[in-house]
């Protein structure tokens, strides 16, 4: 498998196209607007805003380039029994999970507020991942998709990066996965929490995986030709 690679910290992320995936953790309604999940935990939502315009840049580079697209979307079924009732109580919310917001009710599935935001809107054969938890491993069928597809390289975007996006990496990473954070491609509700989460992924050696812009990612992505391209023999873009 030809391999190229990506300017990062804590040194240059390799990658062969084939075996990698864009994995889009939970670009949803309910974290990135208002009257969701995010803004009823007290969160001001504007500031995750940021990352939608990059992810969308990437998302389109990942679909010419031929890569695998995978999303993530946290909730719980309508009757909620999978959620753990330590996860319906905490916070002691006046609206929480299951209740009814301003956009359906709160990370359930099949709600308006629960769905991926139309700037990222998953197409036609990429999965999409449900999860009841943070980490978009943890009872779900993420591991067995990936195995099956001979992925075993992620790029990863998504909300909130200490959040969601950091229990992912983590899990991704002790499952022999090797991840690549875009930073202007995740956020936080929390400027302190998004530097340092960051840092935390990189640090001793890239000890969770690496860290770079989405400028350096699409450097590389645009000029990777799709497998489709290549058998036309088009160029890239
Ligand atoms: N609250 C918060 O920062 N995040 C979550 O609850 N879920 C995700 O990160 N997706």
């Amino acid at each position: 498998m030809a391999t190229i690679q990506i300017e990062a910290e804590p040194y240059p992320f390799e990658l062969a196209p084939e075996s990698t995936a864009l994995l889009i953790i939970d670009m949803q309604r309910d974290f990135v607007e208002p009257g969701g999940f995010g803004e009823m935990l007290g969160n001001d939502v504007s500031l995750l805003r940021s990352t939608i315009e990059p992810c969308r840049r990437v998302l389109e580079a990942a679909r010419k380039a031929g890569l695998a697209v995978i999303h993530t979307r946290e909730g719980h079924r309508p009757d909620l029994t999978d959620a753990p009732p330590a996860k319906l109580k905490r916070g002691g919310l006046e609206v929480g999970i299951g209740d009814e917001g301003p956009m359906g009710r709160v990370l359930v599935r099949g709600e308006y507020g629960h769905d991926i935001i139309s700037e990222l809107y998953p197409e036609a054969g990429e999965p999409v991942v449900d999860k009841p938890g943070k980490g978009a491993f943890h009872e779900t069928d993420l591991h067995l998709i990936l195995r099956n597809r001979g992925i075993s390289t992620l790029i990863v975007c998504g909300v909130t990066t200490e959040v969601c996006v950091h229990t992912t990496v983590r899990e991704a990473n002790d499952r022999g996965y090797e991840c690549l954070v875009l930073s202007d491609c995740v956020g936080s509700y929390f400027p302190e929490f998004q530097r340092v989460a960051l840092e935390m992924i990189k640090a001793q050696g890239g000890i969770f995986g690496w860290v770079t812009h989405s400028g350096h990612a699409l450097e590389v992505l645009d000029r990777i030709r799709s497998p489709e391209d290549a058998a036309r023999g088009a160029g890239p873009g």
